[in-house]
């Protein structure tokens, strides 16, 4: 049975929960987000809830609801397995994208995450700049990566991939893995801590709920092969959702996404071009953006060979998503602010108007 602790509770979560102790309430984490509840694990057991009007309403956007891997604060009904969500406690990490479709909204996949296995399979789902992004997204979220290459049975030049991602990123760890060979699953296993949160993100098709099947020891997580062809996945994960294994862990598995856009990622981009680091401080502006500048470092050292080309054209590349990204969000934000005032002269206009009769009275 599940304790708190395995759970993946902690002294971070712990002291947001004094004000609340001795109020009846009991913290619970969101297992499952449903169409119109929740799916919330609690000490010993499992409880449906769903959210209070007053938390619904306090909620400024949508981002602030529960998500998957929330601690909420729950008042439940004895014997009943129903349950009122009162409050989100606030995020250790949380991973979001932009809000696919016209909307450029914040959108938070899950949260309270401490590693994330980036997969990307040997077939032909291995795509160095689609893992880039992958990792801008983690180190944005506040969990730490780890890349896995999975269905190594397919490939013959595992070891060049590899190379490839340590050339410029030494510090993650790579894991090749092949859940048909038995390969690499013991490593994975070597890394899982009770306790601590671990999610699978990564592309429809190469391979994340069988490498959780293996983690678990039984074939908890429908899988479907790929399409032939074109080797695409046929999206079978359809919810992000937590897994608890007493000794290793919460393990999150997801569904293959539809193409990973970046949101706000400023801190992720500069801690995924660390190398560019010892070289900005030397670009002659402080604000500089290392695209046009006169006396800028960080260009210098790519005409000298210092900075990797395609590690640079990968950085506009980001930045310019990033930029596009910012215009659009601010376009949204004056639009809400013209509403407004659109909003306050009509409240104007009808006292005005209401003032000016009651004046010809
Ligand atoms: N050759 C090979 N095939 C694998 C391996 N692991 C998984 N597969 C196959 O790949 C297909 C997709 O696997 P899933 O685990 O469903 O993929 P997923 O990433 O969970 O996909 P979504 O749930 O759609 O996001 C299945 O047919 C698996 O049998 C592997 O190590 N080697
Ligand atoms: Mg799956
Ligand atoms: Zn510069």
């Amino acid at each position: 049975m599940n304790n708190l602790k395995t759970l993946g509770w902690n002294s971070f979560f712990e002291n947001q929960f004094e004000e609340f102790r001795n109020s009846g309430f009991i913290p619970g984490r969101i297992a499952i987000e449903n169409k119109n509840n929740y799916s919330v694990l609690i000490e010993n057991g499992e409880v449906t809830a769903e959210i209070s009007g007053k938390l619904m309403f306090s909620s400024e956007s949508n981002s602030d609801l529960p998500k998957t891997g929330d601690w909420v604060i729950l008042s439940v009904f004895e014997n009943d397995n129903y349950g009122i969500i009162h409050n989100v406690l606030k995020r250790q990490s949380k991973v979001s994208r932009k809000k696919t479709g016209k909307a450029y909204d914040e959108q938070v996949l899950i949260t309270n995450v401490d590693f994330i296995f980036i997969v990307q399979s040997l077939d032909n789902n291995y795509n160095i700049n689609r893992l880039e992004r992958y990792l801008t997204t983690v180190y944005q979220s506040g969990a730490t990566p780890i890349v896995i290459l999975s269905k190594a049975d397919l490939c013959n030049d595992v070891e060049l991939k590899i190379a490839e991602i340590q050339k410029s990123h030494s510090d993650v760890k790579i894991i090749a893995v092949s859940s048909f060979e038995n390969i690499g699953i013991e490593e994975i296993n070597n890394n899982l801590n009770s306790g601590t949160t671990y999610a699978f993100l990564g592309s429809s098709g190469v391979g994340k709920s069988t490498i959780i099947n293996k983690l678990v020891g039984e074939e908890i997580q429908k899988t479907t092969e790929v399409r032939t062809g074109d080797n695409k996945g046929k999206h079978t994960t359809t919810k992000r959702e937590l897994i608890i294994l007493e000794d290793k862990g919460i393990l999150i598995d997801t569904p293959g996404m539809r193409g990973l856009e970046l949101w706000s990622a400023n801190e992720g981009i500069n801690t995924n071009f660390a190398e560019f680091e010892e070289f900005e401080g030397n670009c002659r502006f402080a604000d500089c953006t290392h695209t046009h500048e006169t006396g800028c470092a960080v260009i210098e050292a790519v005409k000298n060979n210092l900075i990797e080309q395609s590690r640079y054209d990968n950085y506009l590349k980001l930045r310019k998503e990033l930029r596009y990204l910012e215009t659009r969000v601010n376009h949204k934000v004056f639009l809400e602010e013209k509403k407004k005032w659109k909003e306050i002269q009509k409240w104007y206009r009808n006292n005005f108007k209401d003032k000016k009769r009651t004046l010809k009275k």
